[in-house]
């Protein structure tokens, strides 16, 4: 952990969700400003195999400004690979990128922190 810590501080790929029922593992790291982007992503299990839950929908928002992207993105899953388009950063500043996924009627989310447009 440590050494994932210092070998990737500028870009942590990596979430875990909220009640500890599922790790996010972003392929995205680089956003563009105000342009249209996919989001691309793998959700595991804890021992790391890769799930597809029965409901995966993603969402953006900046929380210091209290909006979102003002569009909705689409996610889909094409072997075991998530992607989210429509994604749309339309101003700098802090973005919280939030994976919400229900399985069993039951909703857990993780989140990434992002600074839009380094
Ligand atoms: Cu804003």
């Amino acid at each position: 952990m440590i050494f994932f810590i210092l070998a990737c501080s500028e870009s942590i790929t990596e979430a875990v969700s909220q009640k500890e029922t599922f790790i996010v593992v972003r392929e995205t790291v680089d956003f563009p400003l105000n342009e249209e982007f996919n989001f691309v992503f793998t959700i595991m299990n804890l021992e790391r195999s890769p799930i597809t839950p029965e409901e995966v929908f993603v969402d953006a928002e900046m929380p210091e400004h209290g909006h979102g992207m003002g569009q909705t993105p689409t996610t889909s899953n094409t072997n075991d690979l998530y992607t989210s388009t429509g994604m749309i950063f339309a101003m700098e500043g802090d973005w919280d990128i939030n994976i919400y996924v229900t399985e069993e009627g039951s909703v857990d989310q993780a989140t990434y922190s992002v600074v839009c447009c380094e």
